[in-house]
């Protein structure tokens, strides 16, 4: 779901605000890079998508960061909370999470899961892969 163009934009776009070429933006050079794309996100919808992508946790966006971001900001509606987390989740941008992207979200979440819990449910769904429909099934049984 993320075309070649776009990967090439967002590069371009991330090399402008990295000028020192350290190989990461700050949170503040993350809002320039947003303005510039016309991306519109309060500072609550910001920090609740930063907290599911900043993998490494150093308070930096790094290049694959940055990407997942854009990728949520282009599909997810940000006000929808389970939307932004699906989005964040799909850490292949193929419009679906399999069960090692749902695992490295909740870890990420700090969230501890019942794996078994989450095995049955996949199992139910009957695939590897869950759509957004589903997931937002899953998330709701395990609320
Ligand atoms: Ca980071
Ligand atoms: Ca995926």
């Amino acid at each position: 779901m993320l075309s070649t163009a776009d990967t090439i934009t967002y590069r371009y776009v991330f090399n402008e605000l990295d000028y020192q070429q350290k190989g990461s933006l700050s949170l503040q050079q993350l809002q320039q890079a947003l303005q510039s794309l016309d991306i519109a996100l309060n500072q609550d919808q910001l920090n609740r998508i930063l907290r599911t992508i900043d993998r490494n946790n150093d308070n930096q966006i790094q290049f694959n960061e940055f990407c997942q971001l854009l990728y949520i900001c282009n599909y997810a509606d940000p006000t929808d909370p389970i939307q932004v987390l699906f989005f964040a989740a799909d850490e292949n941008f193929n419009g679906k999470v399999d069960k090692q992207e749902l695992y490295t979200l909740f870890k990420k979440l700090n969230i501890t899961v019942n794996t078994v819990d989450v095995d049955r449910l996949f199992k139910k769904f009957g695939q590897e892969e869950l759509t957004y429909i589903q997931f937002k099934e899953l998330i709701n049984k395990l609320k």
